[in-house]
């Protein structure tokens, strides 16, 4: 039987496991990368193993979310990563070279490799036909010392494209259609492959702007074919050498297809407060917009902003309105501005942010108080802009500048006949005198008072006991769990200070309640701790006592940070059970050594009993019984 591409490439890293769907395999890493808000821990968890050197093909650290240096925090981060990467064998991009993801495309990227990066957006990769995968920074310090990436062999959902996108129209559109119609829990466990003949319509960065949003869906990865397109991006980033051409075979066979014609779609917007809350951008015409923000690792391509600048060109951005541009990339900003580009963008009066992810994860250009903000970003999530009360509308760049043009919701068709034609260079502008390579001389790793140590783990306990410290609905964001923005990003490096912020827009009392219970447990619904890959949305809970999360079902990366770092995830065998649990109860639950998955959990304040599976693997189960996968890895030493 033939395979698709998506089983080709894991196949050939399969280590460990067989091939059956929802079993667990382990794949060799070729590639790891890292962002700086995830990367201190990552790093310093790599250094806890004691390993000299790292053992992945290519390693690389990056510079861009924490980017606004209010005081000595960020700095010291920085200062942290560029030494610890010059001493363990890394390369490191300077702040301001641009977002991971799109610097990884023109950079690094590899069909047919493997990638595991320390950021849900990973999979941008899946563009030129990687398999690449967002985990949480500790996992990504095993696979830099060598170790395998463990996963649930995942279905694989054939998403088949026909036709051609109208002029308007674009891959954002794509990929808002797939999340209308799988939700943005529909994809946990599956890789989204996409197929067909309307694939080769779509260039690399468009194929990069679906596979980037396919995080939204839950998915573990999304992936493209590499063919003649990737050849021709590849080539023109000087890169040619790295190229293969990979499909799947003619009869590979798929768990699911969901046709798309792109002949019929149109543009499309998630509306607040969620990717996959989307509707068609013609019927929200007329809604007033305050602010609009071009970038993030989905929209901030050298395509995108050459639309950008043909739409604004010779026109000023409406009145009352702010828009703000962000180039995803030191080399796009580089072409833009010596094409001319750049100034048609300035002379419309949009501000110029700094290479980097910015307001997407609310480091600046926050809303105003009820604002609407239309974004080309990915996430929409409750006060992830900064501002609570925002309204945040996410969009292809076409209708965001279409709003700003306008002052109000807009569909980019009715702004003129056709959409601007993009000229492609033959080369892009290579220059990479802002990524360090790995340092030969011995290095003195440099610690500011910002990076603080790892905190201590504990072994399971056989008896788990405590209160029910918070009961939450449906579709948890790591945003609620461990917020980001400009106040907290810069503890990162900080456990015990950023777990002051635990939860804090859905209690602020949680965090002094937690310390005085002296910890406890947290019940979920469905898709809890959907979103980032962020750790700290589990290690700071378990600094906080944390023991148990009892959630309807859980998101792939953070369920896995949670064995990571100890705290075990049950999930009901009755989804019915959830309502026999409130906030406050008390549980006990006698776990033994998690040998058994049929446990049972005894509510103390109700009487009631509660059947609950945890459904760890071998592996997983020892990470939970030694207090989390650190201490197992020192262990193994
Ligand atoms: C995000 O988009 O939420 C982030 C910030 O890039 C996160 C990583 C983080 O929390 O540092 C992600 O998506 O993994
Ligand atoms: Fe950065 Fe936003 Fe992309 Fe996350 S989603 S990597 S914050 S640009």
């Amino acid at each position: 039987m033939g395979l698709n591409l998506a089983q080709k490439i894991l196949k050939a890293h399969l280590v460990e496991g067989e091939m059956v769907a929802g079993k667990q395999v382990g794949i060799r890493i070729d590639q790891t990368l890292t962002q700086d808000a995830t990367g201190t821990m990552a790093y310093l968890q790599f250094e806890a193993m004691g390993v000299p050197r790292i053992k992945a093909k290519l390693s690389v650290s990056y510079i861009d979310h924490n980017m606004l240096q209010d005081d000595f925090k960020n700095a010291d981060d920085h200062l942290y990563l560029q030494t610890v990467a010059a001493k363990y064998g890394l390369h490191f991009s300077r702040p301001g070279n641009g977002i991971c993801h799109q610097v990884h495309l023109e950079r690094f990227g590899a069909p047919g490799q493997t990638l595991l990066g320390s950021d849900s957006h990973t999979p941008t990769q899946g563009g030129i036909g990687m398999i690449a995968i967002g985990a949480g920074g500790l996992d990504i310090a095993l696979a830099m010392a060598g170790q395998p990436f463990y996963l649930s062999w995942p279905e694989v959902v054939n998403v088949h494209l026909t036709g051609k996108l109208k002029s308007w129209v674009a891959a954002k559109d794509i990929i808002l259609e797939v999340l209308r119609r799988l939700t943005v829990a529909g994809g946990v466990g599956k890789i989204i492959e996409y197929t067909g003949p309307g694939v080769k319509s779509l260039s690399v960065p468009e194929r990069s702007t679906i596979t980037n949003m396919g995080a939204e869906l839950g998915a573990t990865t999304s992936v493209f074919p590499s063919d003649d397109i990737t050849k021709k991006f590849l080539t023109a980033q000087k890169r040619g050498n790295v190229f293969k051409a990979l499909s799947a075979d003619a009869d590979a066979k798929y768990d699911k297809t969901v046709e798309i014609d792109l002949d019929k779609l149109e543009p499309l917007t998630a509306q607040p407060h969620s990717p996959d809350n989307v509707t068609e951008v013609k019927k929200l015409k007329g809604t007033k917009v305050t602010q609009v923000a071009v970038g993030s690792c989905t929209n901030s391509s050298f395509r995108d902003l050459m639309t950008v600048a043909g739409m604004l060109k010779g026109k000023t951005v409406a009145p009352g309105l702010s828009l703000a541009v962000t180039p995803g990339s030191k080399q796009v900003y580089e072409m833009i501005s010596a094409n001319g580009a750049l100034k048609d963008i300035i002379a419309s009066g949009a501000r110029i942010l700094e290479s980097g992810c910015g307001p997407c994860i609310g480091m600046g250009f926050a809303p105003n108080s009820g604002g609407v903000s239309v974004r080309s970003f990915n996430r929409n999530f409750p006060g992830r802009s900064g501002t609570k009360d925002a309204n945040v509308y996410l969009a292809s760049v076409e209708t965001c500048i279409a709003a700003a043009l306008t002052g109000e919701i807009t569909d980019p068709r009715k702004i003129g006949k056709s959409a601007p034609k993009i000229t492609w260079p033959k080369t892009f502008m290579v220059q990479d005198n802002m990524i360090i390579k790995p340092s030969k001389k011995a290095v003195e790793v440099k610690r500011g008072p910002n990076i603080q140590p790892l905190p201590e783990t504990h072994p399971l306990s056989p008896v788990l006991s405590g209160a029910v410290l918070l009961k939450t609905g449906d579709n948890i964001t790591t945003d609620h769990i461990m917020p980001a923005g400009a106040k907290v990003l810069p503890l990162r490096s900080n456990i015990p200070e950023i777990s002051k912020f635990v939860f804090a827009s859905l209690d602020a009392t949680f965090h002094d309640r937690a310390k005085a219970a002296g910890g406890g447990f947290i019940v979920g619904g469905v898709n809890y701790g959907q979103g980032s890959s962020r750790e700290h949305a589990a290690l700071a809970p378990m600094y906080l006592g944390v023991k148990a999360v009892i959630a309807k079902a859980f998101a792939r990366i953070h369920r896995s940070n949670l064995v990571n770092f100890g705290i075990v995830p049950f999930t009901f065998v009755n989804e019915g059970d959830y309502e026999k649990i409130a906030q406050g109860d008390k549980l006990t639950i006698n776990v033994g050594g998690v040998e058994t998955d049929d446990i049972v959990i005894k509510n103390e304040t109700s009487g009631a009993e509660i059947p609950v599976k945890h459904g760890l693997s071998g592996r997983e189960k020892d990470q939970v019984r030694a207090g989390g996968a650190l201490g197992l890895a020192k262990q193994a030493k």
